[in-house]
C-alpha cells in the first residue's frame, strides 16, 4: 500500500473566475491535497528531512489561490498539482479546488474539480545484443518497454566491436529516451523481466547475451535531479557508461543536448564523445526501432 500525506480544506481568498464579477470581488477557494510519499523513511528516523513538510505546501496552496487570477479551477488545480509535484519526494499527487461559492445559479452545496499527477522521471536505457536475430530482438524489446516507460526517443542502431569480455561477435547497441512514474528498482525489475523474455540468462560477466539493457541514468543531472546511487544491484548513474562509445554516439544520436553526471560533474554527452575513441562504433542496420519494417 502506498504511504500517503493528506492535506485537507486549505482556505484562501481568490480571483479565480470567468465573470467579471469574480474577478473584481474574490471569492473562498478550498484546496486538498493528497501527496503519495513513501513515508518509510521519516517513520523510523523521525526526521522532517525525510518526509514532505506539510506546512510548506499549505504556503505554495496559499500562494497559488491569492496568486495570479485565472478562468478555471481546473488551471488552478493544474498549477498546485506541479508545484506539489516539484517537491522530489513528492511521486504523484490528487488536488481538489472546491468552489462553495461559483456563480451557479442554483442552490447547490459545491463544486470541485480533481486533477491527479504522477511524477514523469526522465530515463536513459541503453541496450545491446550480440547472439540470434540481434536486430529483431532490439525491436521486440522497446516494444516490452512500452509496459515499464513512455518512450522519447530511440537512436539509430549501430554496430559496436565488443567492449571487454572473452572473444565474442559484434553487438547491435541502441539507446532509448523515455520518462516513467516508477521508481528505479521498480524500472529495473521490469528492464530484467523484458532481457528474460529474450532468453537472456546471466552467466559470463560481459559475455554475449541476446540481449542486455542498462539503466544508464535516471533522473536530470542539469537539473539535479538525478538519482545517484549505489547499492548491490544498481548503481546510478551507469559506472561505466561515460566510457563506452556503444552508449555515448547512439544516446547523442537520439539527444544531441544529453548531459551524464561523471566523477560528480555534470558532462555533456557531446564533450564526452568528442574525447572518445569511437572508432569501435559503425553505423548499424538503417531500420527505425520503433517503426520496422519487419
Ligand atoms: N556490453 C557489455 C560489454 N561489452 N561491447 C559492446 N560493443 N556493446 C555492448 O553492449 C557491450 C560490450 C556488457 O554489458
Ligand atoms: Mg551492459
Ligand atoms: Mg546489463
Amino acid at each position: 500500500m502506498t504511504d500517503r500525506i493528506v492535506l485537507q480544506g486549505v482556505s484562501a481568498r481568490g480571483y479565480h473566475g470567468v465573470l467579471p464579477s469574480e474577478k473584481r470581488d474574490g471569492q473562498t477557494f478550498v484546496v486538498d491535497v493528497v501527496m503519495e510519499v513513501d513515508l518509510a523513511p521519516a517513520g523510523a528516523s523521525d526526521d522532517l528531512n525525510d518526509t514532505v513538510n506539510y506546512a510548506e505546501v499549505a504556503a505554495d496552496v496559499v500562494a497559488l489561490i491569492e496568486g495570479e487570477s485565472l478562468d478555471l479551477i481546473e488551471a488552478l488545480a493544474a498549477r498546485i498539482a506541479d508545484r506539489v509535484l516539484a517537491r522530489p519526494l513528492v511521486e504523484a499527487v490528487e488536488v481538489t479546488v472546491h468552489k462553495p461559492q461559483a456563480p451557479v445559479g442554483h442552490p447547490f452545496t459545491d463544486v470541485q474539480v480533481k486533477v491527479t499527477r504522477e511524477r514523469q522521471t526522465p530515463v536513459v536505457i541503453a541496450m545491446g545484443s550480440n547472439i540470434g536475430e540481434s536486430l529483431e530482438t532490439l525491436h521486440d524489446a522497446v516494444i516490452s518497454l512500452y509496459a515499464w516507460v513512455d518512450i522519447v526517443d530511440v537512436s539509430a542502431v549501430v554496430e559496436t566491436d565488443p567492449v571487454g569480455g572473452p572473444d565474442q561477435p559484434a553487438y547491435l547497441n541502441a539507446v532509448v529516451t523515455a520518462t516513467t512514474h516508477l521508481a528505479p528498482s521498480s524500472l529495473l525489475a521490469g528492464l530484467h523481466e523484458v532481457e528474460r523474455a529474450h532468453g537472456r540468462t546471466r552467466e559470463v560477466h560481459w559475455g554475449p547475451r541476446t540481449l542486455d539493457l542498462d539503466l544508464v541514468q535516471y533522473g536530470d543531472p542539469v537539473f539535479d535531479t538525478d538519482v545517484r546511487m549505489q547499492t548491490a544491484t544498481l548503481t546510478l548513474p551507469h559506472p561505466r557508461a561515460h566510457e563506452r562509445a556503444f552508449v555515448l554516439v547512439p544516446w547523442l544520436q537520439a539527444d544531441p543536448e544529453a548531459a551524464l553526471r561523471v566523477d560528480g560533474e555534470v558532462r555533456r554527452v557531446a564533450d564526452l564523445v568528442r574525447d572518445l575513441d569511437t572508432s569501435g562504433v559503425r553505423q548499424g542496420p538503417e531500420v527505425d526501432l520503433l517503426e520496422g519494417p519487419w
